[in-house]
């Protein structure tokens, strides 16, 4: 349940290309300490949507992902998981329509828009950094909202009708709203634009992807950065977009990600999510 009396402390703030990728760092030594970084690691989250923690020591990526369980509950498995709901994001298919196994650029998105229920928080951990590309890529969600109520509001109402995404995965269908309303005061993110996102016959639909769009083509609504060998990305995916760009064929680059549901015993100090501007 999601703790309304913490939250409201946390409207989450906007951010762009002014604000240093290194404000969302957390150094620790070790998956054993995470435990006592977990007020620096949660509040960089309820802040912002975003934080990088940087792993010190050698661990397998199965010890620095599992370790945050204890902030932010139960891993969520899915159809490209193993039995722990890890998964590997390296060049495995390049044929394949999922850009996070192949060299593509994988376009601004929030993990899981295709499911009812998508992750509240996703972590992606680097193992072997790209030689040249895959440049990690962020875009509040917030500031997605309050730049599509400056420029059309009526866009944004569009945005908000439960036809506004539809997507295509696996031989199955989804149709969501870009912006849900939850848990009285919050709004919750789902988009995607790469090959699974299908084209709106609605034209007032289209138009309003279209300004999403624009709104993530300028620069300086986003942050980028390369993430380093045992860098652990955490996004509060239903506030921040994330996505990376294209790299060689060629590259070893290796992550792993893993979703989490947030439901442990930490739950109501994490806050994902934002409140809306009206
Ligand atoms: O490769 C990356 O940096 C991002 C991968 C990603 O976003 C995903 O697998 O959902
Ligand atoms: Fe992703």
């Amino acid at each position: 349940m999601e703790s309304t009396k913490n939250c409201n402390n946390y409207p989450k703030r906007v951010f762009g290309s002014e604000l240093a990728p290194e404000s969302f760092f957390v150094p620790v030594r070790s998956s054993k300490e995470v435990p006592s970084s977990a007020n620096s690691i949660i509040s960089l989250l309820n802040t912002y949507g975003v934080a990088v923690v940087e792993f010190e020591e050698n661990e397998s990526a199965r010890q620095q992902l599992l370790c945050f369980g204890q902030l932010f509950g139960n891993t969520m498995r899915h159809d490209r998981s193993d039995d722990d709901g890890i998964a590997e994001v390296a060049v495995i298919d390049e044929s394949s329509v999922y850009p996070g196994v192949s060299s593509r650029a994988y376009t601004f998105h929030t993990d899981g828009s295709y499911d009812e229920n998508p992750p509240p928080i996703v972590a992606l951990r680097c193992e072997i950094p790209a030689r040249r590309g895959g440049v990690t890529q962020l875009a509040s969600g917030k500031k997605l909202h309050e730049w599509l109520l400056s420029k059309d509001r009526a866009a944004l109402e569009t945005l908000y009708e439960k036809d506004s995404l539809s997507i295509k995965r696996a031989g199955k269908s989804f149709s969501g709203a870009v912006f849900t309303e939850y848990s009285g005061n919050r709004v919750r993110l789902r988009y995607r634009s790469d090959e699974a996102a299908l084209a709106s016959d609605s034209q007032k639909t289209q138009k309003a992807i279209n300004l999403v769009q624009d709104f993530l083509s300028e620069e300086e609504n986003l942050v980028s950065f390369e993430l380093g060998a045992r860098q652990v990305l955490l996004t509060d995916n239903f506030t921040v977009l994330h996505g990376r760009t294209a790299f060689g064929a060629d590259d070893p680059r290796r992550m792993h990600r893993l979703w989490f549901d947030r439901l442990s015993s930490n739950n109501d100090e994490v806050c994902v999510g934002f409140i809306a501007n009206k």
